[in-house]
């Protein structure tokens, strides 16, 4: 069809995907192309659409090679590897995949932290191992009377919150601005939240105002019970000193779903048995992923059906009357 909309892909996208973006753009799949330089310059300027894995880097230089580009729909909430700003600068809307995720986050959040807390795969192993008939496990920390601070009180903070209320825990809260309506204690600075509580969730977006947030010092003030769960950005957590915080029995112990140089985990991690790390799978049911598809795909038909994009980022607004 030579009047459907050329869409570009970089990476590899699930099949469902590809197959809903066939039966109604004309597809280029770098992916594809065995000579990517000659495949970008023969048909950059065609392409009007960019659909995106959450890990792919979108910026100016990429925008340089596709002069009549409209739109970049990402697969995944998270869209730090997106240069949205300049995105606007250019008149580019940038779509990317809330709500329909946030519970399937939440619930890993959830299992992590008990995971981590309870060890649940250290335990696992222990049995494989045949080591039970030998001696009980060993008992372990406890969730009991704990106070948790979620660092990132967005959609998905959210929904880590409510399930939190189940587990009879203290709930505490950093973010930039106070959530109106929201009981929880509020911390000004993340600082004065690591030294109220003792496990950490992060939950912020990736990027420059969050890049190595969660440093040595805030580890020290969780102290020696401290637990930290991470299942937003590799990035907000200061690796090194994270490795060596666990290491020295600076904090307890860490839940980890994403890290710095995915799909790479540092050598001082994978050498530390109490802690707990996966490997970026927070999203990743096909139910949720699926879900994920469908928003992918719903941005770009929406918004070459003129009707603009579904569910645009902050940083490229678009207002349905304009
Ligand atoms: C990824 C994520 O999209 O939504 C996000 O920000 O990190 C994930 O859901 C997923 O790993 C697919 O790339």
């Amino acid at each position: 069809d030579t009047s459907a909309p050329d869409i570009l892909t970089i990476r590899h996208l699930q099949p469902d995907i590809v197959e809903a973006l066939d039966a109604r753009f004309r597809m280029n799949r770098l992916d594809q192309a065995p000579d990517r330089e000659a495949f970008l310059n023969e048909i950059g300027p065609r392409i009007r659409g960019l659909a995106v894995g959450s890990q792919t880097v979108v910026d100016a230089a990429l925008f340089e090679r596709l002069p009549n580009l409209e739109i970049v729909s990402n697969f995944g909430v998270g869209y730090d590897t997106i240069d949205a700003l300049e995105a606007g600068r250019r008149g580019i809307v940038v779509t990317n995949t809330p709500d329909v995720l946030s519970d399937e986050v939440a619930d890993l959040a959830l299992g992590l932290l008990l995971a981590t807390v309870r060890q649940i795969p250290q335990v696992d192993r222990y049995l494989r191992a045949g080591r039970w008939p030998e001696k009980p496990y060993p008992l372990t920390a406890t969730l009991r009377e704990r106070r948790v601070g979620i660092l990132g009180l967005g959609r998905i903070g959210q929904a880590i919150a409510r399930r939190l209320e189940g587990f009879d825990v203290a709930i505490h809260y950093h973010g930039r601005s106070r959530k109106p309506g929201v009981a929880y204690t509020y911390h000004t600075t993340l600082m004065g939240m690591a030294k109220a509580v003792d496990v950490l969730m992060v939950v912020a977006p990736g990027g420059p105002g969050t890049d190595g947030m969660v440093d040595a010092a805030v580890l020290a003030a969780l102290g020696p019970d401290g637990i930290v769960i991470n299942v937003a950005r590799g990035s907000i957590i200061d690796e090194a000193a994270l490795a060596e915080a666990l290491r020295s029995g600076t904090i307890h112990s860490a839940g980890l779903d994403v890290f710095a140089k995915e799909p790479h985990v540092s050598p001082e991690l994978l050498a530390l048995d109490h802690v707990v790390l996966l490997p970026h799978v927070g999203s990743g049911s096909v139910h949720t992923r699926r879900a994920m598809g469908r928003l992918l795909v719903d941005n770009l038909v929406a918004w070459f059906d003129g009707k603009g994009p579904l569910t645009p980022v902050p940083e490229t607004p678009w207002s349905r009357g304009a």
